[in-house]
């Protein structure tokens, strides 16, 4: 039996696990952890055995579903929230919902989600869907977001309620998104400050009025991704490097892809490796660890718990 079989077979009779990944019953990469409503709700990405050639050693991902716990031990799967099937702007059958991310504004919850674009070859958009709830029902906006292109949105609402959107396109962009939610308020702006090397996967957050732009950076030639962060005092920067988060996955799993968040007093990273599917590294598991700051705001680095 293939390994990924033998996995999810095991991690389904075990259902929700205490241990590292925190997943199981199914592949989950990318992960989103966000506080609404006095629990962690996690928006993963949803990696699949690609059931077409052309993807057969690459990402397959055709929806996504949202998760809750009140414990950070016990996840209730709420279901499928969006797939590519019922988003009017994206490319049939494509199996390109990469890395999600779910913010909320005013009582409603936007969820961005890349994919690839109807009527275009290479690259991705990225879209919206809305809802009353965390947990959906979601319901997706009609074509993605203007002057958006590329993949892993995260979105970061500033105390004066402005909101700001990060992705990774040829490079780390930014922008101001406009009170809707849906649209760009400004001129997409490069990320400056940060190291050579691949980046990918931004995720911004707000601590004690310091702005910490965090990312996936392959900060060496044939290996593979680190986390990284740069810190500013101001959403769009200038932002200054720190340093390493988590060092390159122990499991060889090329890509790494995070969140960080506050819970009930303590921070947490939210991270993927490959446990479940040790030969394959596109099959991919979402992890926690705790994530601790010094008392002049920089973060130590996370080693991963095994198990
Ligand atoms: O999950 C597909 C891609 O792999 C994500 O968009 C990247 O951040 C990397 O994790």
């Amino acid at each position: 039996m293939k390994t990924w079989m033998c996995a999810m077979l095991m991690t389904m009779a075990v259902g929700a696990s205490a241990q590292n990944p925190i997943i199981s019953g199914q592949y989950s990469a990318d992960p989103t952890a966000r506080v609404f409503n006095g629990k962690v709700y996690l928006y993963p990405s949803h990696d699949i055995p690609s059931p077409i050639e052309k993807l057969k050693e690459w990402f397959c991902m055709a929806d996504y579903h949202v998760f809750s716990s009140s414990n950070l031990t016990e996840w209730q799967d709420h279901g499928v929230i969006v797939s590519q099937d019922k988003v009017p702007w994206v490319q049939d059958g494509s199996y390109t919902m990469w890395a999600p991310d779910c913010v909320e504004k005013d009582g409603k919850y936007y969820f961005y989600f890349p994919a690839a674009p109807k009527g275009e070859e290479k690259g991705f958009g990225i879209g919206v869907a809305v809802a009353d709830h965390p947990e959906g029902p979601f319901m997706p906006m009609w074509k993605p977001i203007e002057g958006v292109h590329g993949i892993d949105p995260c979105v970061l609402i500033d105390k004066d309620g402005q909101a700001y959107i990060y992705w990774a396109g040829a490079g780390l962009h930014m922008a101001k998104l406009k009170p809707n939610m849906t649209e760009l308020a400004s001129e997409p702006k490069q990320v400056e400050g940060l190291p050579e090397g691949f980046k990918e996967g931004p995720f911004a957050f707000e601590r004690n009025g310091k702005y910490y732009f965090t990312f996936p950076w392959v900060r060496e030639k044939d290996g593979t991704e680190t986390l990284a962060y740069a810190m500013a005092d101001h959403p769009m920067g200038p932002f200054t490097f720190k340093g390493i988060i988590m060092d390159e996955s122990p499991t060889k799993c090329w890509t790494n892809h995070h969140s960080i968040v506050e819970y009930q007093g303590q921070w947490y990273l939210f991270y993927h490796h490959n446990d479940y599917s040790p030969k394959f590294d596109k099959n991919r598991s979402v992890r926690i660890d705790s994530l601790n700051f010094n008392p002049d705001g920089t973060i130590q680095k996370v080693i991963p718990t095994l198990r």
